[in-house]
């Protein structure tokens, strides 16, 4: 068995859950937090049999879109000690960002 988790953009997490859910897949979502753009998004954890694994991913590799976002990140003005001045710089974020684990037990009392 894999434990799935996935962070995947707000605006996927509806529409991915429904499709997984629709295929039989348990899903547990997480409210999180990108550390570099500091905005929402969310986790999903999916546990899998191995031989559901592969249906499991293509799924969200299909659902999930990446997008150009603008974050604001603090430039040093030349010289001036303490001066910051906010410039924008373009991300592209996801489609979805999946870290996969080896389950050695899953037991439900
Ligand atoms: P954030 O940390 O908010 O990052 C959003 C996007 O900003 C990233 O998209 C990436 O395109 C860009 N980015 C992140 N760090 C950067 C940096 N130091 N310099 C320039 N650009 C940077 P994704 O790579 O698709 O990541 C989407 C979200 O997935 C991340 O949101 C974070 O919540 C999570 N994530 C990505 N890599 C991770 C990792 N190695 N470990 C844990 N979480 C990760």
């Amino acid at each position: 068995m894999k434990l799935i988790i996935a962070i995947v953009q707000d605006e996927d997490a509806s529409r991915l859950i429904s499709s997984l859910m629709n295929d039989g897949f348990g899903v547990t979502k997480l409210a999180t937090t990108g550390g570099f753009l500091k905005s929402g998004n969310t986790t999903l954890l999916v546990g899998v049999d191995d031989s559901k694994f592969d249906a499991c991913m293509a799924i969200i590799e299909k659902v999930c879109k990446s997008r150009k976002q603008i974050a604001t990140s603090p430039v040093t003005m030349g010289g001036t000690a303490g001066m910051y001045a906010p410039y924008p710089i373009e991300v592209t974020v996801g489609g979805a960002t999946v870290f996969v684990m080896t389950v050695d037990q899953f037991v439900k009392y």
